[in-house]
């Protein structure tokens, strides 16, 4: 018997363990167990058989470790059929969260029981897969079309109560899932009660599934496995069991071959990959429980709220009473924002902003917090009195972060006697919505400030990613290269409105020029004004978004930017303003606009993207390929389903990546220099990924 299933007899009961931490995953080795304690069961005349998790949760899914291999038998839809055949009684108790295949194991016993906290659900499409062990045929059998297709489509968790509504499962109880479980299969032997196998049960009742297929697509944006679902369900309709399964497996085979499901893998180890450092192995974080935040604008009141969801007691200084007052009422609406959501009880909400949230206007109430995050205007003679004061009133040990999104963290660590208690934690708007944290290491920040930031992005629930100092880090540094390209593409012919929506189209939320709107066009502006003393004369700058500032044009703020937001219409309409001034500046350069393709469009703006991550990595500002895609993904809308950029890139091929920059840079040479690290892959013949495993 594998001990990956592990096998008791408690009286009638056969007792079924998984044994695979740390989330009994359905490798082959648990598939095949599960098989074989059935079957002994059965040679065993045991009457009934529970089968449950060890450890922190019943099964979790099928091992994601797996994929993109060969298949290894028994397959996970064979092993689901095999317990639901067993003449036996087969009872599930249910704990922590089944997702997946654990759910498709679960719902093909007979009964199932879950403690209170226990979660489940179907999570394949953030996987760019649909259930493929059975589940697009078992669960509508279940709970109906429509509900299990809310629960695939979405990939949302539901909790133990929600499933008993729904009559995912039959019971809730109180203790351990063995025991539980133990109690649940003795009473329903004692009642006598029948083997009650999902698959008997009849087809449920057919829906629009031509109009669930086009909406559900037409919410993915580009997405395509949760329409795979819809197909899978109609299936589980129109044909008998097994044929159904045999065309979900069809469909789920047919995914498990696309790009999607290469890319949203990646991402999903990517995610916890990119937090787990070598150099941090063994180097304890310090302690922090009280934070001291500096400024109380957007950035600060987001951050600062973040720190209060999370548990931690914070010290807000601003300038005056009133600019604190105004912090409060902005962290007051950020966690009223969580109470209407239902994230935050109103106990909750009244005691954070009762205790544990302190504001001031004096540096000496900073004296006694373990880590402080500065986020007051970025100009670094600003930056360098903050920490000044920070080095004088702070107590030994703390940390001294900046939120700075671009400045030299070096420099600033300077202007205090303690650089190696200086480090970059570079927040997203709104922070504490945002995920991204990059986490900026200067030259002597000490490795257990370091450690340090990595644990407070891990307890602020972010996905924190290593940066080095350069200007704009990884994201910032790679955004204004693909924005440049953008502004490029417009001086040559194309427009905003044909960038955006090629752009959505690729699977952005929001194109960029949409984006720059939102953001405010003020900021750009002054970034492309701070940067002309020091512009080298070869690089192309476009003047019209200077001038569309000028005309006090800095987007939803000022309710017009490269859209009118007037109507009200949601996204704003194109403002005729903007193409008379593209227009005239390319007459002015001489330029005779040409036409672009939504194609050529995207492959300059994603080749422009590539090339500057690649020189990112290169220079060792990003540890690894997988830290650009993890920064993308979290901070800047990229789609999930591509992967991020770099791993786009891989599948894409780099060669024919190479070659287009090579291609622009006879345009454009300062531009498209081609990175050093993308020639040297392309030349050995490598990719990205190699070099993510080369570091792992
Ligand atoms: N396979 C392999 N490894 C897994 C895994 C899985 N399904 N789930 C988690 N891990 C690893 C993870 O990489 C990490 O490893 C460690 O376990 C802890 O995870 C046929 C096709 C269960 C909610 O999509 O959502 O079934 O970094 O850090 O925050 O229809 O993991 O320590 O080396 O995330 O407590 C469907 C994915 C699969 C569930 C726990 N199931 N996992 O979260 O810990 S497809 C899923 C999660 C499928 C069938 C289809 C979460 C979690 P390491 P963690 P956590």
């Amino acid at each position: 018997m594998s001990e990956a299933i592990e096998y008791e007899r408690v009286g009638d009961i056969a007792v079924l363990k998984a044994n695979n931490p740390p989330v009994n995953a359905l490798g082959m080795d648990v598939r095949a167990g599960l098989i074989a304690g059935v079957e002994r069961a059965e040679a065993e005349g045991a009457r009934a058989i529970l089968i449950y998790g060890g450890g922190r949760t019943y099964f979790a899914g099928a091992d994601i470790r797996e994929f993109g291999k060969p298949p290894t038998k028994p397959y996970l839809p064979d092993v689901c059929n095999r317990i639901e055949a067993s003449p036996l009684l087969v009872v599930s108790a249910m704990h922590g969260t089944a997702l997946g295949g654990g759910l498709e194991i679960a719902v093909s016993t007979h009964y199932r029981i879950a403690v209170p906290s226990a979660r489940m659900g179907l999570p394949e499409v953030h996987l760019g897969l649909i259930p493929g062990a059975t589940g697009t045929q078992r669960l509508p059998r279940l709970v109906g079309v429509e509900k299990s297709l809310d629960i695939m489509t979405t990939g949302r968790q539901i909790n133990a109560q929600q499933a008993l509504e729904l009559g995912v499962i039959d019971g809730i109880a109180e203790g351990e899932p063995r025991d539980i479980g133990l109690t649940y299969a003795q009473e329903l032997l004692d009642a006598g009660a029948p083997r009650r196998a999902v698959s008997e049960m009849p087809a449920p009742a057919p829906i629009d599934f031509d109009a669930a297929y086009d909406a559900t697509l037409a919410r993915s944006r580009g997405q395509i496995s949760p329409a795979y679902c819809v197909r899978a369900v109609k299936a589980a309709c129109d044909l008998p069991f097994a044929e159904g399964v045999a065309a979900e497996r069809a469909l789920f085979r047919e995914l498990m071959e696309t790009d999607q499901r290469q890319g949203m893998i990646h991402a999903f180890f990517s995610e916890r990959a990119v937090s787990k450092l070598p150099e941090l192995e063994g180097v304890a974080p310090r302690d922090v429980n009280a934070i001291g935040v500096i400024g109380g604008g957007t950035m600060g009141s987001g951050i600062a709220t973040a720190c209060l969801l999370s548990g931690l007691n914070v010290v807000l200084l601003e300038m005056t009473p009133e600019a604190a007052e105004a912090a409060r009422g902005r962290i007051e609406g950020n966690l009223g924002g969580a109470v209407k959501r239902g994230k935050l009880s109103q106990d909750k909400y009244d005691a954070i902003t009762g205790k544990a949230l302190t504001l001031s206007t004096e540096y000496a109430a900073l004296s006694d917090v373990d880590l402080v995050i500065e986020a007051v205007f970025e100009e670094m003679g600003v930056k360098k009195q903050v920490f000044t004061q920070l080095d004088a009133v702070c107590k030994r040990g703390a940390v001294l972060a900046s939120n700075t999104s671009y400045l030299d963290i070096d420099e600033i660590a300077a202007c205090t006697s303690r650089r190696g208690d200086v480090i970059g934690l570079h927040f997203f708007s709104p922070a504490h919505v945002m995920k991204l944290l990059e986490v900026v290491v200067a030259d002597a920040t000490a490795p257990d400030v370091v450690a340090t930031g990595f644990a407070l992005g891990k307890k602020l629930g972010k996905v924190s990613v290593r940066a080095g100092v350069c200007d704009g880090f990884i994201g910032n540094r790679i955004l204004k290269t693909y924005r440049t390209c953008a502004d490029h593409l417009v001086l040559d012919g194309a427009s905003p409105y044909q960038i955006d929506k090629a752009m959505t189209g690729f699977g952005f939320a929001m194109g960029p020029f949409a984006v720059a709107d939102l953001a405010g066009l003020d900021i750009g502006w002054a970034t492309r004004k701070r940067l002309a003393p020091t512009r080298d004369p070869r690089e192309r700058v476009p003047t019209y978004p200077d001038k569309l500032c000028e005309h006090g044009n800095f987007g939803q703020k000022t309710g017009k930017g490269y859209y009118d937001y007037a109507g009200g219409k949601r996204g704003g309409v194109p403002n005729p303003q903007v193409m008379e001034l593209i227009e005239a500046e390319r007459a002015e350069l001489g330029i005779a606009p040409r036409e672009f393709s939504d194609e050529d469009i995207v492959r300059r703006y994603m080749a422009s993207m590539v090339n500057e991550a690649a020189k990112v990595v290169g220079e060792g500002i990003a540890r690894r390929p997988l830290d650009v895609d993890m920064t993308l993904l979290f901070g800047y809308g990229f789609p999930r389903y591509n992967g991020g950029p770099l791993k786009w890139a891989d599948m894409q091929g780099l060669p024919a990546l190479l070659d287009d920059i090579c291609g622009y840079a006879e345009e454009d040479a300062y531009f498209w220099q081609p990175a050093p690290l993308l020639e040297q892959l392309v030349a050995e013949g490598r990719s990205f990924d190699d070099l993510n495993k080369e570091a792992a």
